[in-house]
């Protein structure tokens, strides 16, 4: 006889083959973009976020909230591209709440570079009732996370609470295979990821790390691809940190904490790396809007502590 357990199980492996399907469909779209004329704007003009929705953007978009409304495992979608929560109707309400960015940094899509789906699941606190604070729950409440992303190979990594894995997409059985298994943060690395284009925007500390990376006896490596999930995926690899930090042009951060900081901040963590906002953990943090953003920093711990403790010497110097 299946226990609740077990159902609880079943039901998150469904939703999370629903969103792995998704992912296919996404990246075989990208794929093949410039020849089914799926690039450029969508004409649909701007998005929640403010931002010129991208023909993939709805696509990707109309694929998530399609596919996880009908494998009848959630209660309440939150999506980058929809501004208020979608309430899965009772007869196909299950007991888990996603929040997801259908297709992360698709502003570079026509040029070829990376992009990415990222998604985080919770429980809902009643199965098959959709509650709006469901999806406001501190990311630390999630029971999974992950990212697909859809580059020189497309992988998707993925956390249930245990280790991170990484599966790549087998373009000839249509399958996930398992190639990199226990995915692990080294614990110093030797490259920081951020926009220096608006290092004028900063406060002290974040300049003296920069600063500090670039001035010592072995320089830190640049690297800045501008879509999270593949400059994610590299920090997640090959360690050193990704920031984007809160500054005088984005007060509160440019990413956005339900769907882009939570989860992958579970899968930094998860890995054995860290997650911060400068001064403490972004899982800790309980959201007060399903699209407020947040100033991020994450990847090798010892990198991360070193940000936090400049950020904290800027502080007490101020
Ligand atoms: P900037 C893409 O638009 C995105 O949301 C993330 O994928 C990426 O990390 C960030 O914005 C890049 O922002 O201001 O450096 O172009």
């Amino acid at each position: 006889m299946s226990t609740a357990k077990d159902e609880d199980s079943s039901d998150l492996s469904i939703l999370i083959q629903s969103i792995a399907t998704s992912c296919k469909y996404i990246q075989n779209c990208v794929r093949k973009m410039g020849l089914a004329k799926l690039g450029g704007e969508a004409n649909t003009g701007q998005n929640v976020q403010g931002e010129t929705q991208m023909k993939l953007d709805v696509v990707a978009n109309d694929v998530f909230v399609g596919m996880l409304d009908t494998c009848k495992r959630c209660t309440v979608l939150v999506s980058e591209e929809i501004e208020d929560p979608v309430y899965c109707k009772p007869s196909n309400a299950g007991r888990y709440v996603c929040v997801f960015d259908p297709l992360d940094g698709s502003s570079n899509v026509d040029c070829g570079v990376s992009v990415g789906s990222i998604f985080g699941i919770y429980r809902a606190t009643e199965k098959g009732v959709a509650r709006a604070e469901d999806a406001l729950q501190p990311g630390k409440c999630m029971v999974a996370a992950g990212y697909c992303m859809y580059g020189s190979y497309c992988n998707f990594v993925l956390t249930i609470g245990g280790h991170v894995h990484g599966f790549t997409l087998d373009p000839s059985l249509g399958e996930f295979i398992l190639t990199h298994p226990k995915i692990t943060v080294p614990k110093r690395g030797s490259i920081y990821s951020v926009n220096e284009g608006n290092t004028q925007f900063w406060d002290e500390g974040m300049k003296t790390y920069v600063e500090r990376c670039k001035n010592q006896a072995e320089p830190r490596g640049a690297r800045y691809i501008g879509s999270m999930v593949a400059d994610i995926h590299r920090t997640l690899l090959y360690g050193g940190t990704f920031s984007y930090p809160s500054d005088r042009k984005h007060p509160d951060g440019k990413l956005r904490l339900l769907y882009e900081c939570f989860p992958m901040a579970m899968i930094v963590e998860k890995a054995g790396g860290k997650a911060s906002d400068g001064c403490g953990r972004i899982l800790d943090i309980k959201p007060t809007s399903i699209h407020q953003r947040q100033g991020i920093h994450l990847g090798s711990v010892e990198d991360v502590d070193e940000i936090e403790e400049c950020m904290k010497n800027a502080r007490r110097a101020s």
